[in-house]
């Protein structure tokens, strides 16, 4: 073989991240691919899909797989969720497990375990420990990883913060470490396989999750209906149309005079914005869809399908 040769050989991997609902999994992905792919929010259930966020690094490709929270599901959205997180660890070439540092060993992180002793032999499994920045007592990370040691034969256990970006690098070059030889999936300046248009749609939920409490932010679907680029005016123009399941919730997500709805579709703007590199005319409106998140068309819908 030719060095020419050896030089070209690429490797790649997919990579799934999982644990609970809120632990940091979307914002480490995020700080791995340098920018927002996924959606995240102080809240638990933001994510609903699976993402893909790609690293291109050298002649190695990482695609890691954000999922939803593993939960115990309350209507046929939450039953989606879980399912594709629990498919997603069916071919990958390692998994992530994040748990929060802040939080002991849970029921919820015991039932994912039970979940990872299915993974395919030989998968490498990591134990991340996350929000390491919030902890400042060391004793009680030491707990945190002796209680996790016990409960199951991880690869090795990496404490990181996702928001700080503590030890990411030396986790990604871990994972880089393992990919075997492959073909790279995405072009090396594409970050993420959905579709503008979801990622719209997904920032201005964003916006809902932040703005909102309770039950409100859960309730919400967005469906972008119309996005088009008025070259004359380098402007682009946005319908987008945000779900609720009640009037009372329809009340809160518009405030009163317009002010949440007005404040959503401000910072919303704004980071569209920035995805999209133009100016952006947003127009919102908010409907009701009774109990869209146990009706199964709906959920087919708003793209929440079996795959
Ligand atoms: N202090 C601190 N906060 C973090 C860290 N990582 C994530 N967070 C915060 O934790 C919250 C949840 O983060 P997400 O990334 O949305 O969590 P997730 O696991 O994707 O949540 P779901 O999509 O609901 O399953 C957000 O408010 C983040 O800013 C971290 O390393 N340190
Ligand atoms: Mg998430």
């Amino acid at each position: 073989m030719t060095s020419q040769e050896t030089k070209q050989k690429t490797r790649s991997g997919f990579i799934a991240i999982v644990g609970r609902p809120n632990v940091g999994k979307s914002t480490l992905m995020n700080y791995m691919v340098g920018q927002k792919v996924a959606i995240t929010a102080d809240k638990p259930q933001t994510t609903r899909n699976r993402i893909h966020g790609v690293v291109t690094h050298e002649n190695s490709q990482i695609i890691f797989m954000d999922t939803p929270g593993i939960h115990k599901p309350k209507h046929r959205l939450g039953e989606h969720m879980v399912k594709i997180a629990v498919q997603t660890l069916r071919e990958v070439e390692a998994v992530l497990f994040l748990v929060d540092a802040t939080m002991p060993k849970g029921a919820g992180d015991e039932y994912i375990i039970e979940i990872l002793k299915d993974v395919k032999k030989d998968t490498p499994i990591y134990l991340v420990i996350n929000k390491i920045d919030l902890i400042e007592d060391k004793q009680k990370l030491l707990e945190i990883i002796t209680s996790y040691k016990d409960a199951f034969p991880f690869t090795e256990i990496i404490p990181i913060s996702a928001v700080k970006g503590d030890n990411v690098v030396r986790m990604r070059d871990l994972i880089l470490d393992l990919l075997p030889e492959g073909p790279f999936y995405y072009p090396p300046d594409q970050l993420t396989d959905h579709p503008e248009r979801f990622i719209v749609a997904e920032l201005i939920r964003e916006k809902v999750l932040h703005l909102t409490r309770e039950e409100v932010p859960h309730s919400v679907a967005v469906e972008v209906e119309q996005m088009q680029l008025k070259e004359d005016r380098n402007m682009l123009y946005i319908h987008a149309a945000i779900y609720t399941e009640r009037d009372s919730q329809k009340a809160i997500i518009i405030g009163k005079q317009g002010s949440v709805l007005k404040k959503v579709g401000q910072m919303a703007r704004l980071d569209i914005e920035k995805l999209m590199g133009s100016k952006v005319y947003l127009e919102l409106w908010v409907k009701v869809k009774a109990d869209w998140r146990n009706r199964e068309h709906m959920l087919r819908n708003f793209g929440f399908t079996e795959e």
